[in-house]
This record gives C-alpha cells, structure tokens and sequence, in this order.
C-alpha cells in the first residue's frame, strides 16, 4: 500500500515534488471553510501530515486512523496535541536551528525599531511631517551598552544574546531552567531570576516556548518591575504576555516601549490598541519569513517526514520516544 500525505500551505513546487516520490500528496494551499471537509476527509485516510499552521486537535486524531507522522513547519508546537499524539504513538517533528538566525535577526530588528522609534519617525517623513530640526521630543535611546535581558536563553535566545553582546556591546542576563557555560564563556553573559533580570534589563527580550508553565509569565507585577525606560521585544508567543496587562503598562508608561511580533491573537485584531500606539512596533508574525529561511524549514520538515515514513528515522522529531515504541528500540 503506497504512503498517503496531506500537506498544507507553505511547501514549494520542489518540496512537493520530493514528498510525490514515496507519496500520493493531496496539497492545501490554504485552509478555508470552503476545504475543511476536503481537508478532513484526506486526513482520515492519510499517514502522514506535514505543513504550517497545522490545525488538529485530539478529536481530528481520532478520525485518522492511519496517521503515523506529523511534520509540522515551524519549531513551536505549542498548537499541536502533543499529550493525544504520544498516547496514539503518533510522530511529532519540527523545524529547529534553520530558523534561529532569521528569528533572532527579526528580535533585533524590533529592538532597533523601538529603541530608535524608526517606524514612527520614518511615517514622519512619509506623511510629509518632516517640516523642522528633530529635538528632543522625537529622541530615541541607544540600543549599544544597554543592559539585554534574555527570558528564555535556548536556541534562539542564544543567538540574541551574541547578537547584542558582540555587535552592540550589551552587557547580556539571561534566565534558563539550566545555567549555558557556554554563553557565560563566550559572552560574559550572566544568569539571573526572572524577576532580577526584569529589575535590571533595559530590553527585555522573550524567546520562551509557550506552554503551561509560560502561560501569562509576563502579567502586571512583572512589567511593575521593569524599568520605566525598559522596552520589552517579544518574538516568542502572544500568550507568554497577558496582552491587556501590556497595553495597561504601555498607556500608562511603566515601560516604555515595546517591540512584538506575536500576539495573543493573530492576525491580531485591526482594533487593538497595540495596532496604533506610537510606543509600540508591531509586525504580522514575521519571525521566520524570509525566503531563506522558510525554504530551509520546508526542506527540514519534508525530510523529516520522508525519513520517518521510509524508516531512516527523521533529523528532528519532538518525541523520539514514540518512535522507539512503534520501532520497538528501546
Ligand atoms: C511559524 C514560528 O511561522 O516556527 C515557529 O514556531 O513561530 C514561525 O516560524 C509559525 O509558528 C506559524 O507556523
């Protein structure tokens, strides 16, 4: 019996075709109201799923039997049901380490942005508002000696962290669950509590995964202890930040800026006061996007996919435990 894949959205004509060598493909540009039942019925019968955005829960399992490997594009699966896939012995693979550079250049482009206040002082000049000299109503705050506080220093984190300490001489804290020699060597950057790193960091930059434990981990009392003239970037998940608790400091000026590229919602909706203050930078989830690096991430997640279903095992699975199970390694 021939492999059966569902794919949606964000594979190439190239990608695809890879996946049509051990597969019948049924491809979903896009996901819509329109397909869902299309959708679905593909999925009941298909043994592997691979795309962005991937939308699934416990009972779509349930309804697809066959279903051994999901390859998902991106390195965040907080939107997957991890839990219902490990008790079905279903594969779970992601796109780590191609993304972190892209995603650690979109941090320091967002910290670049409010620190500067590019994006408001560049409508300035586009909205023809340019009509005398630039004083002090319109300065910014320097971005190089500021104090960078990492929340989250994994993967990406990491590559913040060298980012602002060798490009821009920023002294680096950071908190992890496991102290990194490595970035204390290399950068002389140093570990602190949350709430320590929160007193004294003048960017505080988010690169958390976003679960149980990172739900809301930035609410009011934690903005209450940063500097007022602190910036916060986030470029993990909207929900590491009670949003209506962000927008509250923002209006208020317990911080001063803020630098997002995810959001609790998104797309997030026009009418968030996040869409039009002056003291925040936002982008559409832009994180990974570049040509670059979601071509690298398709690649890795087709591989992934075609190295679990053809039995070499696959470059990057989330809970290989599963797979020593259905293999029966131990
Ligand atoms: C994805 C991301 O584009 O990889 C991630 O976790 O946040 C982005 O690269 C996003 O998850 C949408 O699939």
């Amino acid at each position: 019996e021939a492999w059966r894949i569902v794919a949606v959205r964000r594979l190439s004509e190239a990608q695809l075709a890879r996946l049509s060598r051990i597969a019948e493909v049924e491809y979903f540009e896009d996901l819509t109201d329109d397909n869902r039942e299309e959708f679905l019925a593909a999925l009941s019968r298909a043994h592997g799923l691979i795309g962005g955005k991937l939308e699934l829960d416990e009972a779509m399992l349930a309804e697809a039997p066959a279903l051994r490997v999901v390859s998902t594009i991106s390195v965040g699966y907080d939107h997957l049901p991890l839990a219902a896939m490990n008790r079905r012995g279903i594969l779970l693979c992601h796109t780590p380490d191609v993304l972190t550079e892209s995603t650690a250049d979109t941090a320091f482009a967002l910290i670049m942005a409010t620190q500067r206040r590019l994006v408001e002082l560049a409508n300035l000049v586009r909205e023809g508002r340019w009509q005398a000299h630039i004083g002090r109503e319109h300065f910014g705050v320097d971005v190089h000696g500021k104090t960078l506080g990492i929340v989250g220093a994994g993967r990406i984190g990491a590559a913040i962290a060298r980012r602002g300490a060798l490009g821009f001489g920023m002294p680096v804290l950071y908190t992890a669950s496991t102290p990194k020699p490595e970035l204390e060597a290399s950068l002389g950057a140093q570990r602190r509590e949350l709430d320590t790193l929160l007193a004294e960091a003048d960017i505080v930059c988010l690169s958390v995964p976003y679960n149980a434990d990172t739900h809301h981990l930035i609410d009011a009392a934690a903005l209450a202890r940063m500097k007022s003239s602190a910036a916060l970037v986030n470029v993990a998940r909207g929900r590491v930040v009670d949003e209506p608790a962000l927008i509250d400091a923002l209006q208020r000026g317990v911080i001063r800026a803020a630098g997002l590229d995810v959001f609790a919602e998104e797309p997030m909706p026009g009418d968030s006061p996040l869409a039009s203050m002056a003291n925040v930078v936002a982008t559409p989830h832009i994180g990974s996007a570049t040509h670059e690096t979601r071509e690298a991430m398709a690649q890795l997640a087709v591989d992934n996919l075609v190295g679990a279903l053809a039995g070499r095992g696959p470059r990057t699975a989330v809970n290989e435990t599963v797979l020593r199970r259905a293999t029966g390694e131990s």
